[in-house]
């Protein structure tokens, strides 16, 4: 695991199945319908139960960029963050996967959580380069927790060892050039 402190935050990258996160609220990469899907959609549905499909029913869809929350029903995580990533090579998609992330946070806050886990959105079926994405969320990520504090911990889960890599070095790469971005005690 890599770990970084920003201000009050644990920044984690960390190998794994985010479906087995035990944390307030996990993120899904979801679609504009919130009604499921394949990759880390069709998992966390999956391992929600079908409890999780019915409240997505009611939330009439959400805005690529955009995310709406959700109970975690049979995951170990208390919540679910929608969150509607890009297709890559449409228009305006950096700003867009940026923003899938910090109207993530932005809705974690809102709900006074203190730990939430990311997939790395857009990556999969959506098509964006590992690093390209690596970069821009984890630059949307720290542009957020460099201005707010009550998110005790944020976790990358990368599903394979190659993502976790880049991650973790886009992660030192961009910590090298900040001082308030330290490796954690
Ligand atoms: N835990 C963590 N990461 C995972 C897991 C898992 N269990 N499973 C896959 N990944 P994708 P997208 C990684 O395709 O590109 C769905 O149909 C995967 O290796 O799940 O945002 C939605 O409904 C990849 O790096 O999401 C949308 O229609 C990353 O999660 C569309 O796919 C994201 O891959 C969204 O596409």
């Amino acid at each position: 695991m890599t770990c970084y402190q920003i201000n009050q935050t644990r920044l984690e990258i960390v190998q794994g199945d985010i479906t087995n996160q035990a944390v307030d609220a996990i993120v899904n990469a979801a679609n504009t319908s919130l009604l499921g899907g394949g990759g880390v959609d069709g998992a966390i549905h999956r391992a929600a139960g079908p409890e999780l499909l019915e409240e997505c029913q009611t939330l009439h869809g959400c805005k690529t960029g955009e995310a709406k929350i959700t109970r975690g029903y049979h995951l170990p995580a208390k919540h679910v963050i929608h969150a509607v990533g890009p297709i890559y090579g449409t228009q305006d998609a950096p700003v867009l996967l940026a923003s899938a992330y910090s109207n993530s946070l932005q809705i974690a806050g809102e709900h006074h959580l203190a730990s939430v886990a990311f997939p790395a959105i857009s990556t999969g079926i959506y098509g964006y380069p590992m690093r390209e994405a690596a970069r821009i969320s984890l630059r949307a990520v720290l542009t957020y927790l460099e201005n707010h504090t009550t998110i005790k911990i944020v976790r990358f889960i990368l599903f394979t060892s190659e993502a976790n890599a880049i991650y973790r070095e886009e992660l030192e790469s961009i910590a090298a050039k900040n001082d308030a971005i330290n490796p954690c005690e």
